[in-house]
């Protein structure tokens, strides 16, 4: 039976028809999509972070509503990817609190600090805009659960990156000092931004097997560079630089040729030891505590209505 079931898989994959909830999966196929669902909804969460920090200094009134729009978006992209992981079989308390204890990774990207308003538009267009060429890519994951809840996130995410790049437009045409603080957010987060695609293909241990499975469709090292291909020229239409002395135009390849990032940088960011990962963690932590009333309420409501249905 069992060799049927995996039989009856491997087809489903080869023709490109989804795996549904129901269908007999591998057991490591299931654990695999529960880690990378749940990273990519802790990313979301944790990714609100850097964002509200600035919620209270946006500069006017309508970059505030935006902003927060924009943070609400994704909280709404946590929930359905916990929701799709859930339909794996995890609990969703489980996999929040292993984030809590610093057992499940989230983007490294969240883990440098927003120090400026440029910061804000950077995020929206180049950290967005790396989410938005990873996550078209995943529309097409063989689970089903996963590549729906990702097209609707796509076009959510598509939103963020145009408005990112509608206040950097504005900053770059903007006083000398405004100019100055969108090349030094732009200095600051481009090579983290190229991380957060992951390790270059030699060293990815996860994806191998997720290409064969087409959780993945397109390989750590593809991707970065189709985002380096699409960026390059919005940030010369800004009169901006890319701190890359290595940066350079392969006509033969049709490619950006790019210097070597910083994987020591990466590794220990991922160890947890980032400029934000402490602060990050501890903020998760702290709200997870100060919503215990709201849950316990929750929970005792819950029960009451069932004790009156019941009656
Ligand atoms: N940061 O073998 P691989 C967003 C880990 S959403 C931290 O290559 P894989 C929206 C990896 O998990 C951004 N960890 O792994 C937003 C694995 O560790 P493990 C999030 C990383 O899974 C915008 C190990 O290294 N997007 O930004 C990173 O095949 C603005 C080995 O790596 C997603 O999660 C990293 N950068 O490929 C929100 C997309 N890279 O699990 C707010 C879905 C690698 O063995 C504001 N995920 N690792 O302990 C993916 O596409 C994949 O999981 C990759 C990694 C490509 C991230």
């Amino acid at each position: 039976m069992n060799e049927q079931n995996q039989a009856n898989f491997e087809a489903k994959i080869e023709a490109d028809i989804q795996i549904e909830p129901k269908d007999w999966m591998p057991d490591a196929y299931r654990q695999n999509l529960i880690r990378q669902v749940s990273q990519h909804a802790h990313s979301e969460v944790i990714g609100m972070l850097p964002e509200a920090n600035w919620l209270t200094r946006a500069p006017t009134l309508k970059r505030k509503a935006i902003l927060l729009a924009k943070i609400q978006d994704e909280a709404g992209h946590g929930l359905y990817l916990y929701s799709a992981a859930e339909t794996l079989g995890c609990s969703r308390q489980d996999v929040y609190q292993k984030l809590l204890d610093g057992k499940m990774k989230y983007s490294s990207i969240f883990n440098y600090p927003s120090l400026s308003w440029a910061d804000i538009g950077v995020i929206g267009w180049l950290v967005d805009g790396a989410a938005i060429v990873n996550q078209v890519a995943l529309c097409r994951a063989s689970y089903g659960p996963y590549a729906r809840a990702m097209v609707k996130i796509c076009k959510e995410e598509s939103f963020h990156q145009r408005q990112g790049y509608e206040a950097v437009t504005v900053l770059a045409k903007g006083t000398p000092e405004q100019k100055a603080m969108l090349q030094d957010a732009i200095n600051r987060f481009w090579w983290p931004v190229l991380m957060m695609f992951g390790p270059n293909d030699s060293d990815s241990p996860h994806s191998a097997q997720s290409m064969a499975w087409k959780i993945k469709r397109f390989s750590n090292d593809e991707l970065r560079q189709k985002f380096v291909d699409n960026t390059v020229p919005q940030v010369e239409a800004l009169g901006m630089t890319i701190p890359d002395v290595d940066l350079q135009w392969d006509q033969s390849l049709g490619h950006y040729r790019f210097g070597e990032i910083d994987w020591k940088e990466f590794y220990q960011v991922l160890k947890g030891e980032g400029i934000c990962n402490y602060e990050r963690l501890n903020a998760k932590r702290k709200a997870w505590e100060d919503g215990e009333w709201v849950r316990t309420g929750a929970m005792a409501h819950s029960q009451k209505q069932k004790t009156v249905k019941s009656a």
